[in-house]
């Protein structure tokens, strides 16, 4: 089936001079190369319409943050404002310590992992988030994450990285091996309680990491029957959404 109509939004906006020429035919040549400008990240849709309906893809581009040393402690910690925005980091010299300061509101919650920046894991990294006092430890891991590497996950796995208080907290990564160096890419997410981040918190009874209704779990948060159920009649099967990990 043709497309009709092929449009590109950034944040909600249209962006100018796409898509690219229609062609005889009345479809979309989307080819073509077309410059942007971000500051710290942008939400891009690309909506394809056609007699069939519409359909909609949507990634969210983040600029790059780079590891400023010295971070080797809580006092020198690298601060992290924009949720989501990956950190190149580097393991160098061995036994190279990198903290990162991140700042949550009452009930936050801060979800990390360390990976290469393609998928897979560089080296063997150990992860830990510690308190505001920077020093109580309130939660660590080895290997959670994709290969040998780690993925702090607030909810059942890591509750020490939800339900968190406001203030500063501090992830912390480091080669699991003092002898090893290299290139990491950290990923750190953060904020503050609510429906759609994935976390089972005090007031609700699901998260399935979306605001959506008629998946099992509704935009509240609450359970609701994956399907219609009417009675009275033969005995129904009601099933109820579980929770589900972040997606990743
Ligand atoms: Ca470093
Ligand atoms: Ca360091
Ligand atoms: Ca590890
Ligand atoms: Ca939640």
């Amino acid at each position: 089936m043709n497309v009709q109509a092929l449009e590109l939004f950034q944040d909600g906006a249209a962006v100018a001079g796409f898509p690219g020429v229609a062609t005889s035919t009345g479809t979309v040549d989307a080819s073509g190369t077309l410059d942007v400008v971000l500051t710290t990240h942008s939400t891009f849709v690309l909506r394809a319409t056609s007699q069939g309906g519409q359909d909609e893809a949507t990634i969210t581009v983040f600029q790059q943050v780079d590891e400023s040393e010295p971070n080797d402690d809580a006092a020198t910690a690298q601060v992290l404002t924009t949720s989501g925005a990956p950190v190149v980091g580097m393991v160098s010299p061995a036994g190279d310590e990198d903290w990162y300061a991140v700042t949550v509101p009452a009930g936050g919650w801060i979800r990390a992992w360390t990976d290469d920046g393609a998928g897979a894991c560089p080296f063997d990294t150990y992860m830990t988030l510690t308190s505001t006092d920077g020093v109580t430890r309130l939660a660590f891991d080895d290997d959670d994450g994709v290969g040998a590497c780690s993925f702090l996950q607030p909810g059942a796995i890591d509750p020490g990285a939800a339900n968190l208080a406001a203030g500063t907290y501090f992830v912390r990564v480091r080669a699991y091996s003092s002898s090893v160096t290299g290139t990491y890419v950290l990923h750190v997410e953060f904020g503050g309680p609510g429906c759609g981040n994935s976390i089972i918190e005090p007031s609700e009874q699901c998260d399935d990491g979306n605001t959506a209704a008629g998946d099992g779990c509704d935009a509240q948060c609450t359970y609701e029957p994956n399907g219609t159920f009417t009675a009275p009649g033969a005995p129904q099967l009601l099933s109820l959404a579980q929770s589900i990990l972040h997606p990743r």
